[in-house]
Order: structure tokens, then sequence, then C-alpha cells
């Protein structure tokens, strides 16, 4: 057994301890009230999921396993010569909760190699897709076909499976699709942008420099793809992706169902899409001005007319989050020290000083600040990858290193099909009748 399943073996085995205590000796205590308000507006705030792969707090932003973005960047092992983490190091992190070796990193990054053969027919079954297909049509659709390869349906079609050791084979599957996505991205990439001309993987190197091989990316773009794919992986439970694919998987579907499905909310424009859609409103808004840099005033109408149009300033405003998010402050030092004189760089740091308080004037956002999907665009412009369209598969690799863990931890802690209860508008009129 590799380092990575023993260790999450065990930590599995004290887990499951303090689940059952709180269920058997505090299973009525109350962590949450429900209003009208709450039930009619996308159960904002009610505490109602548990995961401990991430929490994100309003106003710090996220801890994945308690610790920061920065404490992640800094502590977790690096390829040589590298400034960001092994991204295989850090899904050894958020499976476990520990900060792994140098050693366990690499081992895992080992292990992911083996996985990592993408079966022909999903080549297959993606050239034969339209090729104006949006890409997240395509990386869904590739993720449910590998579906015949899940490890979990087959053991439990087998009747090898039970409450205990079906973690297991969420834990196979976790690692195969992990392995995996970043040929299957690339590829959807090179088919649609690049003629077809794809790149085979390079079995040196790690995951995020095997994905920016294959992408025909040069460095430092690897070192961006890992920062990308580390700093998009989790969100807590309760945003689409994360959600949906634990809903899911709830009913006992594999990884595969339950990503492709979590892939498919990632693709909504007020979830994952709006990365794309800050560059599509910028380019909108830069081609009208011919291709001229906005001055602040000019900024300051676009906002205003983008609001009173009836459209969301994309990249900003948050459902949980009441600060800057970190993820967005994180990028921004990246480009900072990499890209501090580009001009879409500069361009997003005006609507930075400018968004907020247009944004506090018109009253309607709880959250005036930027989000992740406000900064991730200009990084992948400046290295080229300008097919914005893209963006979100991008986010999609990311999402899925928390999500596979959440979906792992979820059948060993053995959580049971999710199925909150509904009430209908007349029984609303009556609890507020009553109260
Ligand atoms: N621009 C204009 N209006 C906004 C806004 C923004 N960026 N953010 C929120 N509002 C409006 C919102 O539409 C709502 O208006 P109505 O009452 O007319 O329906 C009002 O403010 C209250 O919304 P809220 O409670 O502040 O936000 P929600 O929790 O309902 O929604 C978001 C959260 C993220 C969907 C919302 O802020 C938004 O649409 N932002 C723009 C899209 C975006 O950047 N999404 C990415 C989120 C990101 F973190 C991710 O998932 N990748």
């Amino acid at each position: 057994m590799s380092t990575l399943k023993n260790v999450l073996a065990k930590k599995i085995e004290e887990h499951r301890k303090r689940t059952t205590k709180l269920l058997v000796e505090s299973g009525d205590v109350k962590i949450s009230d429900v209003t009208i308000a709450q039930a009619i507006g996308g159960m904002r705030g009610v505490k109602g999921l548990v995961t401990d792969i991430s929490y994100l707090d309003p106003f710090e932003g996220i801890r994945f396993r308690g610790y920061t973005i920065q404490e992640v960047m800094e502590g977790l092992p690096k390829p040589e010569g590298k400034d960001y983490p092994y991204v295989e190091g850090f899904f050894y992190l958020l499976l476990t909760g520990d900060i792994p070796t140098k050693e366990q990193a690499e081992e895992v990054v080992e292990d992911m190699k083996h996985r990592a053969k993408v079966p022909e027919y999903v080549f297959d079954i993606l050239r034969a897709m339209p090729r104006d297909s949006h890409p997240m049509v395509m990386f869904s659709a590739a993720i449910v076909s590998m579906q015949r390869e899940s490890e979990f349906a087959k053991a439990y079609n087998e009747g090898k499976f039970n409450k205990y050791n079906s973690w297991e084979y969420m834990y196979e599957d976790a690692l195969n699709l992990m392995a995996r996505l970043p040929q299957v991205g690339a590829f959807i990439y090179r088919l649609k942008y690049k003629g077809d001309t794809q790149i085979d993987p390079d079995p040196t190197l790690d995951l995020g420099g095997n994905f920016a091989h294959m992408m025909g990316l040069e460095p430092p773009y690897d070192e961006v793809a890992r920062m990308y794919f580390i700093l998009h992986s989790d969100h807590e439970s309760g945003n689409v992706s994360a959600h949906t694919t634990h809903l899911v998987a709830s009913a006992l579907s594999d990884a595969y169902y339950s990503l492709s499905a979590g892939i498919n909310g990632l693709a909504g424009p007020l979830h994952g899409l709006a990365n794309q859609e800050v560059l599509a409103w910028i380019q909108q808004f830069m081609e009208k001005l011919g291709g001229q840099v906005p001055t602040t005033e000019q900024l300051k109408k676009i906002v205003w007319d983008t609001l009173n149009s009836g459209h969301v300033i994309p990249g900003y405003g948050h459902a949980v989050l009441r600060k800057t998010d970190p993820r967005y402050t994180s990028q921004r030092e990246y480009c900072l020290k990499h890209l501090p004189d580009y001009p879409l760089f500069q361009l997003v740091s005006k609507l930075y000083e400018v968004v907020p308080d247009i944004l506090k004037e018109q009253g309607k956002a709880k959250n005036p600040w930027p989000n992740v999907d406000a900064q991730s665009g200009v990084i992948q412009w400046y290295y080229g990858l300008t097919e914005y369209d893209f963006y979100t598969v991008l986010f999609g690799i990311g999402r899925a290193l928390g999500v596979l863990a959440n979906i792992t931890w979820d059948r060993a802690l053995g959580y049971p099909i999710e199925r909150p209860k509904s009430v209908t508008t007349d029984m609303l009129e009556e609890y507020a009748k009553q109260a």
C-alpha cells in the first residue's frame, strides 16, 4: 500500500470514532435554524454540510486543512528549482490533513504517473464532438465517458463493497481521475484551438509541469499551472461544484458521474465561468474603445453602464466572502512579481480601484470585493492562453482536487444519501402567519 493510502487509512480509522461519538452523544444538538428568506434564497448561511478539507471564513478567506494559502505555498514540497509546490503533494494534504515530506509528495507523483493513461476512446469521443462545443461540455463528457473504468462501480457490481471499504474504491477512482484530467484538458485545448496537434505527455514531469508541456506552453507556465490548480481546488462544501459532486456521490454514484455533474455546475456564469466572463467583458469594452486602455473616469462609466443594463460585474461579489478573496491577492502578488507592467494587469488593477466603491454605492451586492476570477484570466492571457472559453476547464482540473478528496471522505465516514426536506409556498405562508 502507498504511504498516502496507508496514512489516509489510519486517519479514517481515527476520524470515524469522532463522527460516531458526535452522532451517538450529541446528534440532537442544534447548529442552525432556517428562515423563510434562507429557504427561498439558496440556503445562504444554513449550516447543513460537513467537510474537513477546507474552511471558508467570510473575512479571512479559505484555509486548506487549516493552512492559509501562504502557508500552503511556502510549506509544501516543491519540484527542484520551482517556487510553487507539487500539486500531487497538495492532494496528499487535502486527503490526509498532513503536509507531506518531499519523499511522500514524490511518491504520489510517481503513483499518479502510473495511473495517467487516458483511454483511447476518450479521444475518439472528443474528436467526434462538434468543434464549437464549449470546452466544459467536452470536459464533462470526457469525464463521464470514463465511467466504465470506475473501480468503485466495479466493486459495487461484484458485491465486494461495504460501508467500511467503499472509500478505498473511491480513492482509486479519485487518483486515477486526477492523474488523467490534465491530459484530457490539454487534449481538448489542442483539439479545439491548435488544429488537433497533440503533444504526448512527458513521463519525467510532475502534474503541473506535464500539463504546461502538453498545452504547448513554455515555463514558467508550469508554475502558473501549479499555482492555479492549488488555488482553485476547494472552497468548502456549499459552492455549486463541490455541493453537486457531493450530492451525486451520496447516491453511491461513482467519482466519474459525480465529478462530471460538479463540472456542469462549475460551467455556470455565476460560478466558474466568471473567469471567462471577466476577460470577455474586458475585451468587449476595450474593442469599443478601439483598444485604448480606459481612463479611470471611462472605467467608472463602463462599470455603471454594465450595472444599469442589468448585468453583474464578473469577478466581483461572493456568496460567503466579505473581503478581497485571498486567491485574488495571491494571483495579484504573482502579477506584481512577474508582469507588473502588463497593460491587462494594470487594467484589472484599475478595476480593483473603481468597482468596489461603485458596488457599495449601488448598494446591492453584499460583498463588493473581487473574487478569484477577477484576476486569473490576466495571467493566462499573458502566457499566451488567450482562448478564454477554456479558462473554466483549468478551474475544473483544480476543483477536482478538492471535490474528489471530499467524496473519498464522504464514503470513509459513511455519509448517507443527501435528502433535504421541501415545503410548499402555502406552508411558508402558514409559517409566516403563525410567526
Ligand atoms: N455585480 C452586480 N451585482 C451584484 C454582484 C456583482 N458582482 N454581486 C452581487 N450582486 C447583486 C446580486 O445580483 C443581487 O441582486 P438582486 O437582489 O437584484 O438579485 C444582490 O447583489 C445580492 O446578491 P449577493 O447576496 O451579494 O450575492 P449572491 O450570494 O446572491 O451571489 C455571486 C454571489 C458570486 C453569484 C454574485 O456576487 C455574482 O453574481 N458575482 C458576479 C459573478 C462572479 O464573479 N461569480 C464568481 C464567484 C466565484 F467565487 C466563483 O464561484 N468562482
